[in-house]
């Protein structure tokens, strides 16, 4: 949707199959985006594939990996995933109790998604960070993904307008001039883009690899930094390449009114 070749392969596409080219991104979408009481400690994660301006969904294999880094320590939540379906399509869920204060960075690692409209393999290397108790150390510390996004600004406790600065890291690298898409998670349909080009916005990542992007309106954002990986993958005796994103959920809050 973005660079000149994607436009044509999406107009192809057009041509072709009728089939507009949408923006995917991986999601885990959190039940709480932060979680501040012992009453309400248990989290429940969301993960998909999805088109989450548009509301349209995918259907999402098992994923390879899911797991949580908290102080530092890595756990492996792949088991506990149960099929759910997110936008009428297949998806995956799981439940995480916050025991003591902590951030968690939870992250997934998908099986590569054939998207026959764009003749590739996608994979989103995908993260949401939750807090808990009041703990805030520890949100910018890498998972390890070989491409993830790195928040420069604290990914929660977050107003509308406030702006969102990422560093994109490529086998542990900045990574210059690459198109990170931005989208909203808008459930229910509550808002309609006034044309296409307000579906998928776009901004680039600088020579140290960082992005920045100021949020408009309250919600779930999702930020995913768009590269090849490099190796590729066979399908019917033809080698596909594969899109991999370092893809990043994150909050923003409007403040409430005191009741008059
Ligand atoms: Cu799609």
């Amino acid at each position: 949707m973005v660079s000149i070749s994607r436009v044509l392969v999406a107009l192809a596409t057009v041509v072709l199959t009728a089939a507009p080219a949408l923006a995917h991104f991986g999601m885990v979408i959190p039940s709480q985006d932060v979680v501040t009481s012992k009453e309400k400690a248990k989290v429940d994660l969301v993960v998909s594939f999805s088109h989450p301006m548009e509301g349209k969904g995918m259907n999402m294999a098992k994923p390879k990996a899911f797991g949580v880094v908290d102080g530092g320590k890595k756990t492996d939540l792949l088991a506990t995933l149960k099929p759910t379906k997110v936008m009428d399509h297949d998806a995956w869920k799981s439940e995480y109790t916050f025991k003591r204060p902590g951030v968690g960075i939870f992250y997934v690692v998908p099986e590569p998604y054939f998207e026959p409209a764009e003749d590739k393999y996608i994979e989103h290397l995908t993260k949401v960070v939750v807090p808990a108790f009041g703990e805030e150390e520890g949100w910018d510390e890498p998972v390890g993904l070989p491409a993830e996004i790195i928040p420069l600004s604290r990914p929660f406790g977050n107003y509308v307008g406030n702006v969102f600065t990422g560093k994109l890291l490529v086998d542990g690298k900045p990574a210059a001039g690459v198109d990170v898409e931005v989208e909203y998670y808008n459930k229910d349909n509550a808002y309609t883009p006034p044309n296409e080009y307000l579906v998928t916005q776009v901004v680039k990542t600088d020579a140290n690899g960082v992005f920045t992007y100021a949020v408009p309106f309250a919600g779930w954002w999702g930020f995913a930094a768009l590269t090849d990986a490099p190796q590729t993958i066979e399908k019917d005796g033809v080698a596909k390449k594969v899109e991999r994103g370092a893809v990043m959920w994150a909050k923003f809050v409007d403040p409430k009114h005191k009741k008059k």
